[in-house]
């Protein structure tokens, strides 16, 4: 066949050919440009980093091996101080002193100073309360009582109930008492038979006009009164306390 005669068919060949083309580009040219229906292209670069998100809420604590205790902190502040503590238990008793390294001489001149100082203080008892007569120290309690009671409380205090033996006595005692006081004279053992409470008969006595009378035969005690005169009277009558110390 010559090149002549098949011209035809190439051209119908060709016509057909890109006659197909062209149907599928209109179907496509809707969506895509003409140029787009090449083949793919390669992959472009990444994109840069997006912008930080939002914080996330915190995470259930992890499961995992506990770490190794850190090394301890600073020292802090000193704290207020607590209250005192109870007080100890009472130590054992030590051992004596060494008597031979004190000074006789200082013993001596302690002693001194003791007897001044206590002889000061009898003074001014003395001048306060009472009234000293030669080696007699009178002095009152204050309070009234019965007989028996005021020989109980002289005695309690290494003293004797007040018996005048002379004028003097008899005054300081009136002054000291300044009230009606029993003296330490009784007749309980004989009626009429006045004796001091050693048992002594009476050298000085300064009854008041009429006394001892013993009145309803039940006074066997006696009274100083508030002038100095002597009156018996009932022991259980209540009359003040004064006493005799040995001064
Ligand atoms: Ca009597
Ligand atoms: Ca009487």
């Amino acid at each position: 066949m010559s090149l002549f005669l098949s011209l035809p068919f190439l051209l119908l060949s060709v016509l057909t050919a890109s006659c197909s083309e062209t149907e599928i580009c209109e179907n496509s040219q809707k969506t895509c440009p003409v140029v787009a229906c090449g083949p793919p292209g390669r992959d472009g670069l990444p994109g840069r980093d997006g912008r930080d998100g939002t914080r996330g809420e915190k995470g259930e604590p992890g499961q995992g091996i506990r770490g190794l205790q850190g090394p301890p902190g600073k020292m802090g502040p000193p704290g207020i101080p607590g209250p005192p503590g109870l007080p100890g238990a009472v130590g054992q008793k030590g051992d004596p002193g060494d008597s031979s390294v004190f000074d006789s001489s200082q013993a001596d001149l302690g002693r001194e100073d003791l007897l001044s100082e206590l002889k000061h203080i009898k003074n001014w008892l003395t001048f306060s309360l009472g009234r000293k007569v030669g080696k007699k120290l009178f002095l009152s309690y204050g309070a009234k009582m019965t007989f028996d009671r005021v020989k109980a409380l002289c005695t309690h205090f290494q003293a004797s109930v007040a018996t005048p033996q002379n004028d003097a006595e008899n005054t300081a005692i009136k002054i000291v008492a300044k009230e009606d006081a029993f003296l330490g004279i009784t007749d309980e053992e004989n009626e009429g038979q006045f004796v001091d409470l050693t048992g002594r008969r009476l050298t000085y006595q300064n009854w008041n006009t009429g006394e001892p009378n013993d009145a309803g035969s039940q006074e066997d005690c006696v009274e100083i009164q508030t002038d100095g005169k002597w009156n018996d009277i009932s022991c259980s009558k209540s009359c003040l306390a004064v006493c005799e110390f040995p001064a």
